[in-house]
């Protein structure tokens, strides 16, 4: 399955109280060029959004504040990835059904994405998802 757990480069500081900084480079760290990020907030625990798939769209996941489960089916394979410190990133590559489960309240889900917000790249029907990886 296309996915991938990276581990994010932070630093701590030294001194008590100024907690760490976490850095993640295009060119470096995930394999495409960013044109789009955005992030998503403020929900209450146990709240599961996504259930879509992307036709093209490659995307870097990482969740600064609080924990989310991102759930992940290619259709034949089912895999789970709980993002519940700011040091993992999850590398999501096209054509993957995925419902992101935001396990605390006011959980905190940050993407960089490969290209432009477009609509016609969703795949917001599970039945239509299967149909499209089984004609790929
Ligand atoms: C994904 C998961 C992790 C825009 O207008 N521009 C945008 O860039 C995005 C991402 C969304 N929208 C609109 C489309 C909907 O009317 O914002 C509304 C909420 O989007 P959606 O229901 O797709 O949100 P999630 O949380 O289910 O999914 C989002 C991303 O859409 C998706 O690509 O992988 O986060």
């Amino acid at each position: 399955m296309q996915y991938q757990l990276i581990k994010i480069k932070t630093l701590y500081a030294e001194e008590d109280n100024l907690g760490g900084l976490s850095v993640i480079e295009e060119g470096r760290d995930f394999p495409f060029n960013i044109k789009r990020i955005y992030y998503v907030h403020g929900t209450k625990g146990q709240v599961i959004r996504g259930n879509h798939a992307h036709k093209k769209l490659k995307q870097l996941l990482f969740c600064p504040f609080g924990s989310v489960k991102v759930c992940l089916d290619s259709g034949t394979e089912k895999a789970e990835v709980t993002l519940d410190t700011p040091e993992k990133g999850l590398i999501i590559m096209p054509c993957l059904w995925r419902s992101i489960v935001y396990a605390e309240d006011n959980s905190v889900l940050c993407v960089a994405a490969s290209e432009c917000y477009d609509e016609d790249d969703y795949i917001r029907d599970y039945a239509e998802f299967l149909e499209y990886v089984s004609g790929r």
